[in-house]
């Protein structure tokens, strides 16, 4: 079919050439199109599949941008070869001395403009979407510390625990390497969830790929997003902020249950961590705290080893 095309077209050097370069940026767009995945997958190209309205809007956008920008870069490639083929000096042995042409010099400015304008639009619509939290039917803190997350439900009665990393030594059959905790955050499905994220010591960031949720947890500022997730599942995320030595270390594990399923863990959970409610100690004191331990072991002490926050 494709040669049949390429025979029955009177296409040329530059024809045939535009054809390739065009079927190379084709196959590179549906390669990453592969690797859709519920966690990262070695090799992954593209997006874990959108959990949240707003990651499917995100993944939207993205492809909205990947036909434009393939588009212009068509052009482009296209406009190259003609000018190097067309004008090459065996051809074209007198160069023209054109210096102006305003009919051109107002398309290339117009043109690109328009570009901007519409790619402008539907991003700004989404950026003031995944900042308003819609009706929020609850709240979720969440505190960032070296290394490790803590979540509070400030709706249910303070419920608050800490979500450490599972060493890989005490890992069970099937438990990801890096990206199980010993306490997850859960959350119903289809219920609009704000996420206020905070941090206790150095610049930490809240990022769940799945939901297209990434907040900085910043000391003394209290950031918010939202998410609805609309499938029951398990979502893996991470820091994603350069905060220290055990950066790599303080996974995000997100659990998303029924509605009937999530109040029957919320009592559970209420016994469970009543005992341990979460403490206002300093980070310092946070390092020695019981829930710190799996950090503790590979942190120096506080104070003493405790390596420069970087950013
Ligand atoms: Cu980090």
């Amino acid at each position: 079919m494709l040669l049949r095309l390429t025979r029955s077209m009177p296409l040329g050097r530059v024809g045939r050439a535009s054809l390739a370069a065009a079927l190379a940026l084709a196959a590179i767009a549906g390669l990453t199109a592969l690797g859709w995945a519920a966690e990262p997958q070695p090799w992954q190209m593209n997006f874990q599949p959108p959990a949240t309205p707003v990651m499917e809007r995100l993944v939207d956008f993205h492809d909205e941008l990947l036909v434009i920008i393939t588009l212009i870069t068509i052009f482009v490639l296209g406009l190259l070869a003609y000018v190097m083929v067309r004008f090459h000096h065996t051809r074209h042995p007198l160069p023209t001395r054109t210096s102006h042409n305003p009919v051109i010099e107002i398309l290339w400015t117009v043109v690109p403009v328009v570009i901007l304008v519409l790619i402008a639009i539907p991003s700004f619509k989404l950026m003031y979407y995944m900042d308003r939290v819609p009706n929020a039917d609850m709240t979720i803190k969440v505190t960032a510390h070296q290394w490790y997350w803590s979540y509070e439900y400030p709706d249910q009665g303070g419920l608050g625990f800490d979500s450490n990393l599972i060493q890989e030594k005490d890992l069970k059959p099937g438990q990801k390497r890096l990206l199980e905790v010993d306490n997850p955050l859960v959350v119903p499905v289809d219920t609009n969830v704000r996420v206020q994220v905070t941090g206790s010591d150095v610049i930490h960031s809240w990022f769940v790929p799945s939901f297209g949720v990434q907040e900085y947890a910043v000391i003394g500022r209290l950031n918010e997003s939202w998410f609805r997730v609309e499938h029951q599942g398990t979502y893996y995320g991470e820091c994603n902020q350069i905060c220290g030595v055990n950066h790599a270390f303080m996974p995000i594990n997100v659990v998303a249950v029924s509605k009937p399923d999530f109040q029957k863990w919320l009592g559970d959970a209420k016994k469970k961590f009543a005992a341990a409610p979460p403490d206002d100690s300093t980070p310092a004191e946070k390092q020695t705290a019981p829930g710190a331990a799996v950090v503790a072991a590979a942190t120096a002490q506080p104070g003493a080893g405790a390596p420069p926050a970087g950013n």
